[in-house]
């Protein structure tokens, strides 16, 4: 590739300082020792070759994990300059890898726009590297320099003449730095795809090579700048190619929703401004309530949105209301008329990224954009856009303002609903429901809330349970099978108006953690397909609209154990099958020493009996649901905050979250079946 004209010299780089600082904090340059940081050192190497392909110097980048976890990432980018350095006396190469933030990215000419999370480079990865090889096809040769825990084994050698152009860099993490060094697969590769979202055309290849065989391997070694996916090796891959950049991200988060206009709305324009290199923005909207819009600044997600989402709001809903009065969708007679930020939002499935030179986030882990100029230029740029594209696409905007007006309707009734359901009945403390069995004390710290499934469970919990700190709320699973429900629909059903007011908190913008009323919530549900759909909607009712306790931590998951195993008076439970047998074998039962469907269990089918190597029967009982323990055993198993299990509900990665909600609550009525069955026995949220 490398067809535009480069200008850089090795002057272009700017020298901070040498590496040790980075062995002795490795947190301040990471964030953590741990599994982020250490797919981290991954991202920061994948960054600069993604900045050659979005400079239009690179079209193709591949990230290899390979055996003794060595991680490559190879690109057909410029090539890291090999030649002298004015200040340093070395070459640039050997510059960029062992000095901190040296790089063209710092004041020089090589790059406009830094891109990695903390924007220091791949000296960063070489410092806590235990090896790095960096090879560089440049200028008709082949160079090569090797490193070890961030120092040169040698000079930058000519291997041999070269016609080809690229940077492949090799590095294994250093074990005595990173607490454990395992790298996860799936997340490579959903981190790289919303990086190739990020940058059009540019062809992605992740390839599993951990496990590759000695001839393969061979193969590999010889491979030279070859790319492993052409060399047909059968181990696990992905490649990534998106046309559409931005607009494919659009049509790849609608994938499980219903589109409510055909086309894709998709705007880029650069050099907006001194302060604003880029600004693009797709969208689309679908039939559903929630919006889902994704922002990038500079290549990294933001996942707490900032200025660039501001303004992006504020000429979504000026633009929509202007179109919908020129075109006469307003009633002349509804003084009230006219859309909400909130109106417009509904369903609305949109990218928005930005590119600056000088960038600013709010607090330390960039989350959330702080630049005030991406507001501005992100307002202009979109509005304009997005205006004329109505204009051009009158079908499209009929749908979309037709959508806005039923958000509307929406957003009215269920105020309405809301004020008279639940403001004044939870906030003042009107009535308890009479279902919830509630607890003594009255520290919410001290409190816990199990909801559980089925009033014959609820019977048994509320006569096992600790009745000083332990609350009781049975729910009825069928009513909550609310699917596609809007708030005020979810509201209105007597269950969750129950939950809510236990709670204590309201709901909506008078929501309130402060009066939380129990610090654990416990959903309860058993183990089956039904169980599954109750958790989940139950979990998306939090989602949605309690957010602040996914995000505190107080959402648990109780884990009911499978199997009661009884062996004369001793009792003993398993959760899982391999434990089961763990404890069968502890207890002196011989594998495949069954007794039979025997007398005195002929009722309970699901029972079996096997006998220990003395002959001592041990009755194994299988749990179908809650509902079959009585009071003693829901209290030893699942209450018990000595012997209980707990699965704390956490959204670390909102997006993907989302995503699973998506699925579940989407109108794709197939895949969330499909999904559910799949992941019935997954009873927690990092899916
Ligand atoms: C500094 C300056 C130039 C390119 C690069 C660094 C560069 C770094 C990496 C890291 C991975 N792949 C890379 N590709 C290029 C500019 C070179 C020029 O102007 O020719």
């Amino acid at each position: 590739m490398a067809e535009k004209k480069s200008n850089y010299d090795a002057s272009a780089i700017s020298v901070l300082e040498g590496l040790d600082p980075v062995r002795k904090r490795p947190g301040m340059y990471i964030g953590t020792t741990g599994p982020d940081g250490l797919h981290h050192l991954i991202w920061e190497v994948f960054d600069n070759s993604r900045d050659e392909a979005m400079g239009g110097f690179a079209d193709r980048i591949e990230v290899t994990l390979l055996p003794d976890n060595y991680i490559r990432v190879a690109d057909n980018g410029r090539g890291i300059p090999v030649d002298m350095h004015k200040q340093t006396k070395v070459s640039a190469l050997e510059t960029i890898m062992t000095t901190l933030h040296a790089g063209g990215k710092f004041g020089g000419e090589g790059y406009k726009v830094s891109g990695g999370l903390h924007g220091v480079g791949v000296s960063v990865v070489n410092a806590l590297s235990t090896h790095v090889i960096a090879e560089v096809h440049r200028d008709g040769g082949y160079y090569i320099q090797e490193y070890n825990i961030g120092k040169p084994k040698s000079k930058v050698k000519k291997v041999s003449d070269s016609k080809q152009q690229g940077t492949i860099i090799t590095f294994q993490a250093d074990v005595s730095i990173f607490k454990e060094i395992v790298f996860d697969w799936k997340r490579i590769v959903s981190h790289l795809r919303q990086q190739a979202y990020l940058v059009k055309a540019m062809r992605l290849s992740v390839i599993d090579a951990r496990d590759l065989d000695e001839k393969a391997q061979k193969k590999l070694d010889m491979r030279g700048v070859q790319y492993l996916s052409d060399l047909a090796l059968e181990v696990p891959h992905q490649h990534f190619y998106f046309e559409g950049g931005l607009r494919s991200l659009v049509a790849f988060n609608n994938q499980y929703q219903k589109p409510i206009h055909k086309n894709i709305f998709y705007v880029e324009k650069n050099n907006v401004d001194s302060a604003v290199l880029s600004v693009e923005v797709a969208l689309q909207y679908v039939d559903d309530l929630s919006p889902r819009i994704s922002a990038f600044a500079n290549n990294i997600y933001n996942p707490e949105h900032g200025t660039h989402i501001t303004g992006f709001k504020t000429a979504l809903t000026r633009t929509l209301n202007n179109y919908a009065k020129k075109n006469n969708f307003f009633s002349v007679k509804d003084k009230d008329a006219g859309f909400t930020g909130d109106d417009v939002l509904e369903g609305i499935t949109a990218v928005v990224s930005i590119k600056m030179p000088e960038i600013q986030f709010e607090g330390q882990t960039k989350a959330k954009l702080g630049s005030v100029e991406a507001r501005s230029a992100t307002e202009s740029v979109f509005g304009e856009a997005f205006n004329e594209w109505l204009e051009e696409h009158p079908d499209d905007a009929k749908q979309i303002i037709n959508k806005v007006i039923l958000a509307v309707k929406a957003r009215k009734a269920a105020k309405a609903a809301k004020d008279s359901v639940l403001r004044k009945g939870a906030l003042e403390g009107l009535s308890l429901p009479g279902k919830l069995a509630d607890c003594q004390s009255k520290r919410a710290e001290d409190s816990e809330l199990f909801i559980v499934e089925g009033d014959s469970a609820g019977g048994s919990a509320k006569m096992g349970r600790d009745r000083k700190t332990q609350a009781i709320l049975p729910l009825r699973g069928k009513i909550l099978n609310v699917e596609r429900a809007r708030i005020d629909k979810m509201l209105a059903s007597e269950q969750i108006k129950n939950l809510v007011i236990a709670l204590g908190t309201a709901i909506g913008d008078v929501f309130d953690i402060g009066r939380l009323r129990y610090h654990k919530i416990i959903i309860a549900t058993d183990a089956d397909v039904d169980g599954a759909h109750i958790r989940t909607l139950l979990l998306t009712l939090f989602y949605r609209y309690f957010r602040p306790l996914l995000d505190t931590g107080y959402i648990y998951i109780a884990q009911p154990p499978l199997y009661k195993i009884q062996k004369g008076k001793e009792i003993r439970y398993a959760f899982s099958d391999p434990e089961k047998f763990m404890v069968l074998k502890e207890l002196g039962v011989e594998e495949n020493v069954e007794v039979g469907e025997g007398d005195d269990e002929a009722e309970e089918p699901e029972d079996e009996a096997v006998a220990t190597k003395k002959n001592t029967k041990v009755r194994i009982q299988r749990y179908k649901g809650l509902g079959e323990m009585n009071a003693d055993e829901l209290w030893e198993t699942t209450m018990n905050p000595e012997h209980r299990v707990l699965k704390q509900v956490t959204i670390d990665d909102g997006q993907m979250a989302d995503k699973v909600f998506d699925i579940l609550m989407g109108t794709d009525v197939a895949s969330r079946k499909s999904f559910i069955q799949s992941n019935a026995k997954m009873a927690n949220l990092d899916i």
